[in-house]
């Protein structure tokens, strides 16, 4: 067991080195945002969560609290998996649903961060004695194998979360979840609509800073996953939205010509004023939808609004050609 967990940190090191290699030895020097979700980062997203200006997760809750009960219902799901799934905390609207209906048996949270994962899957097999909880510790970017599970199966994809993907990462992890389905499984989407420019770039600069203590940390991440000596102090939070790519984009500004190392990589210069591109946070309409459910092989079938139209839960299936 020692030497499994062994080798998949090793392969999570190389796999993370990688990455952080290529990215920043672009002309936009660019890190994945997966590398945001250590303790910290995980703490500060559920911070972020709770934030005033940041009305998604508010949004979401409104429509699961809403549309749930239609939702396992109508699709008859015995398992939910949720890609990932943090600490799903509004997922829970769905899994008492699932309660309510007498259909849910499985709920398969799966995330990057096993730190969190550990923690969801505690106080869910706490609240729900009843449920049986599968945690998989992976990444949804890359192949990875479910365990064998009961369906019709509701796969979710909640928070935006695939707005982080540019729109060909996002195509393939829509056909990756494409690939996991079944005729009768449901796929369950939630999306952040475009909206004012005001509104968006409020969300991601919000005026206690804990985004960009959120965006910060992940150079936190790579000092003690990599070894690099990133002076925090040296960054600043930037965060803007790009009204024809339709997303924000959040940077890390360096403060200062300066030089950092990261021993199995190297020195990486940065010249003042020069960024570093952390995340991207697509936002949407139904159309944009559409094109990535088509492109994926599914079928949107129901698309849900909140009163303030700031939020969207899409319902789709597998496209039967
Ligand atoms: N779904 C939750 C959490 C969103 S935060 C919500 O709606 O509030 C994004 C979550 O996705 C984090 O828990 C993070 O660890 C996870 N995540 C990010 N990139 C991932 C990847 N490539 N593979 C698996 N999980 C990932
Ligand atoms: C997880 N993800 C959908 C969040 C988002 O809005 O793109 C992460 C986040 N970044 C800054 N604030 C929240």
């Amino acid at each position: 067991m020692q030497l499994v967990q062994n080798s998949a940190r090793s392969a999570a090191h190389s796999d993370m080195l990688a990455d952080v290699r290529e990215g920043l030895s672009r002309p936009q020097k660019e890190l994945s945002p997966k590398y945001f979700y250590d303790e910290a980062g995980s703490l500060l997203f559920e911070e972020i969560t709770r934030l005033p200006e940041y009305y998604l997760t508010g949004s979401e809750r409104e429509l699961l609290l809403q549309c749930s009960q239609w939702f396992v219902t109508s699709t008859g799901s015995r398992t939910l998996v949720e890609f990932g799934a943090g600490s799903a905390a509004k997922t829970r609207i769905l899994l008492d649903g699932m309660l309510r209906a007498g259909t849910g048996c499985t709920y398969m949270p799966i995330d990057v961060s096993a730190s969190t994962l550990a923690e969801t899957a505690g106080t869910l097999r706490i609240r729900y004695p009843e449920l049986r909880i599968m945690p998989v510790n992976a990444d949804i970017t890359r192949d990875f194998r479910l365990p064998k599970h009961d369906g019709p199966v509701l796969f979710a994809l909640l928070g935006s979360t695939i707005g982080n993907f540019d729109e060909m990462n996002a195509t393939r992890l829509l056909r990756r979840i494409r690939g996991q389905m079944e005729p009768l499984d449901s796929f369950l989407l939630g999306v952040d609509l475009r909206k004012s420019t005001r509104e968006l770039e409020a969300a991601y600069n919000d005026v206690q800073g804990v985004t960009a203590r959120f965006n910060r940390n992940i150079l936190q991440v790579l000092n003690r996953e990599l070894g690099a000596d990133f002076d925090l102090m040296a960054f600043s939070h930037r965060a803007f939205y790009d009204e024809h790519l339709h997303r924000i984009e959040m940077h890390l500004v360096s403060a200062r010509d300066q030089v950092v190392t990261i021993p199995e990589i190297g020195r990486i210069p940065l010249t003042r004023g020069e960024t570093i591109r952390s995340e991207i946070s697509c936002k949407y309409d139904r159309a944009a939808v559409q094109v990535l459910f088509e492109a994926a092989g599914l079928e949107l079938e129901e698309w849900h609004t909140d009163e303030h139209q700031r939020f969207a839960l899409v319902l789709g299936r597998v496209r039967v050609d």
